[in-house]
């Protein structure tokens, strides 16, 4: 079994209920667990500045699948809930990216583990930090020191 930290994003349609329903899913997938959740944070879009506030939040799940097969245990939920993805950095109606699973690093097209943007992102760290503030994922820093430098004044607790 090993620790994995799905990232959870949703602007579109009713995007709490879509992030609710995915935690649903990830719960259950096959050999999995899931283990905790963060709080939902309400935050201003990043990279594309034109588009409704996201909903994100972070799971930690434990699971026997390998990461590629997760990964498409990932895609297969986002397909289910109608996903719409038409813009990088766009609206979207399910976001699922895979952060980072424990002692895995992998580089191909399809998967780079660590998530190598991960750290720069308010975000994705913010929830993160509800859960695995100890956890480190990019150099030495833990996700809590990371958190410290950075923005987090469009990000905002919903529940
Ligand atoms: N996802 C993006 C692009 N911009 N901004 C926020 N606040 N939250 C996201 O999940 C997000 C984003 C592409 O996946
Ligand atoms: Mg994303
Ligand atoms: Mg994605």
């Amino acid at each position: 079994m090993s620790l994995a930290y799905v990232a959870l994003g949703s602007n579109l349609g009713d995007p709490r209920r879509q992030v609710l329903d995915a935690m649903d899913a990830l719960e259950q997938l096959p050999t999995t667990r899931l283990l905790q959740r963060s709080s939902l944070y309400r935050t201003a879009p990043w990279g594309v500045l034109e588009q409704p506030p996201f909903i994100n939040a972070v799971v930690e799940l434990d699971t026997e699948l390998a990461p590629r097969v997760l990964l498409d245990a990932l895609l297969a939920i986002e397909q289910r809930a109608g996903r719409v993805h038409a813009e990088r950095n766009g609206p979207r109606t399910l976001d699922l990216d895979l952060l980072h699973v424990e002692g895995v690093q992998l580089d191909d097209p399809q998967l780079t583990l660590p998530h190598p943007r991960m750290a720069e992102r308010a975000f994705v760290m913010l929830p993160l930090g509800d859960i695995a503030p100890h956890l480190c994922v990019a150099g030495n820093a833990t996700v809590a020191e990371q958190l410290a430098a950075l923005d987090l004044s469009g990000c905002e607790r919903v529940a």
